[in-house]
């Protein structure tokens, strides 16, 4: 990360209002994403996804921020209330939460285009120069800053945030772009099966990372314009930006590392093998993600524990985690926890062993438990003597749900689902 002299905490970015784009379902992500938004799915060991954008915008120095939600907000605004809802440092700071059907049309937000078009009072009222429209997403680190000023360097309407990606990441799943010398972007699609590539780069493209800073009032005549196409799905990727491309300044602007030569940290955790992945690389001597970095802290809502502990039980067994993060509250007794991370308050108990395994927050793992390769759901209660993880099979007999790389996802359903069809059995 930048050192803090390098940072661009300025008029720029205290004349810009951040709208996080929060109402996503997240489909991929299965059963955890059954009572959340993506974006208030839980990530490495104590936040929740949002948290990362969120943070970026205050450690960029952008203090107004709007959150959209929509899907199965309940758990994402609790989280924004309690976590970001005191934010202030004086009253013209604010991270406010803008649910669906209270804006302009008291309708849900059709595509992110609309989410942006319900809120154009709540922004305008606020007069910002620009417009930070973010994907609430993503795990990242990013200074907005130097965004901001090489957007205004260029004189540039809108800019398009990117990221080098293969033509084969990017096939059907991002926005890719083709861009001029001077970064200037020429052609846009959204999701193309058959990426344009970069020149001299073959299997490279320049994918979009949702990300979008605009001039405010270029925005708000571009989503009028699109009100009145009657064929337009309201959507940024799909409708504005190749409608606004031939005829104005649209620039890309790469998202580097500024430490390193090498892809910045850019996690899309959309499934579960993704989902694990990511928090299995936190586990590691040195991650790419940095957590631990003073000059760019994640923020978040946390609820006051007790510190974790780890017990010998009174036959004498060691509970004990190595290469593992444990965070607070937890309570590790006579068992052992090897390559894995545990949320807050998670309880294990004697003769269990859990290995490269990913554990929300207030599960129990009873005794004699064995996981391996297993995301566990929040508040489970693991029965005493079950294995998950060893034998595929038995785990979808079990109602588990195992994906293509073999990780098996447990939730408190289809845990009492299976206590109901043992009972029943026996
Ligand atoms: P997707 O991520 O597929 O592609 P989308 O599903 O529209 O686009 O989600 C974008 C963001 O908006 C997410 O943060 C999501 O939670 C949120 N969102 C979606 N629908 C919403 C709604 N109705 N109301 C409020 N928020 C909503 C986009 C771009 C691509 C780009 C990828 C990068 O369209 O061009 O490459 O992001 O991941
Ligand atoms: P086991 O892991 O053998 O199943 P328990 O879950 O009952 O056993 O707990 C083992 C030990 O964990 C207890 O003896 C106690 O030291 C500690 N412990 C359990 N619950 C708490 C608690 N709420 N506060 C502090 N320590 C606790």
């Amino acid at each position: 990360m930048p050192h803090r002299s390098d940072r661009y905490i300025s008029n720029l970015t205290k004349d810009t209002y951040a709208l996080v784009l929060a109402g996503g379902r997240g489909s991929r992500l299965f059963e955890l994403t059954d009572s959340r938004a993506k974006p208030a799915v839980y990530f490495g060991g104590k936040f929740r996804i949002i948290d990362f954008s969120l943070s970026n915008c205050i450690n960029s120095g952008i203090n107004r921020i709007g959150v959209a939600t929509q899907y199965k907000s309940h758990s994402l605004i609790r989280h924004i209330n309690r976590g970001w809802g005191n934010f202030k440092a004086n009253l013209s700071e604010f991270v406010e939460v803008l649910p669906a059907s209270q804006g302009n049309n008291n309708d849900w937000y059709l595509g992110t285009a609309d989410a942006v078009y319900q809120n154009i009072d709540i922004i305008c009222a606020e007069r910002p120069k620009y417009v930070l429209i973010l994907s609430g997403d993503h795990v990242y680190r990013m200074d907005y800053g130097p965004l901001i000023a090489e957007h205004v360097a260029n004189n540039a309407d809108m800019t398009v945030c990117c990221l080098k990606a293969t033509t084969e990441e990017a096939a059907d799943s991002f926005g890719v772009m083709t861009v001029n010398a001077d970064n200037k972007v020429i052609a846009f699609d959204e999701k193309p099966a058959q990426p344009n590539e970069i020149p001299d780069n073959p299997g490279q493209c320049l994918a979009s990372m949702g990300n979008y800073l605009f001039n405010t009032d270029f925005l708000f005549e571009h989503l009028l314009n699109d009100y009145s196409s009657e064929n337009s799905s309201r959507d940024f990727g799909h409708d504005i930006i190749p409608s606004i491309i031939k005829d104005n300044n649209v620039f890309s602007y790469a998202f580097k590392d500024p430490d390193s030569e090498n892809q910045p940290y850019w996690r899309d955790v959309g499934t579960l093998d993704a989902f694990w992945e990511a928090n299995m690389e936190l586990v590691t001597p040195q991650p790419q993600l940095d957590l631990y970095d003073k000059a760019w802290p994640i923020w978040t809502y946390q609820e006051q524990l007790p510190p974790s502990k780890f017990i010998f039980d009174d036959d004498l067994r060691r509970g004990l985690a190595v290469d593992s993060t444990v965070s607070a509250g937890c309570i590790i007794s006579g068992s052992t926890v090897r390559k894995s991370l545990l949320y807050s308050s998670v309880h294990t108990h004697s003769y269990s062993l859990i290995e490269e395994s990913v554990v929300l927050h207030g599960s129990h793992v009873g005794e004699r438990c064995k996981l391996k390769r297993v995301i566990v759901d929040s508040k489970c209660h693991i029965p005493a003597g079950l294995t998950i993880g060893y034998d595929r099979e038995q785990d979808i007999e079990n109602g588990f749900r195992v994906t293509e790389k073999g990780i098996t996802l447990v939730t408190s359903q289809m845990l009492k689902a299976l206590a109901k069809k043992q009972m029943i059995i026996d």
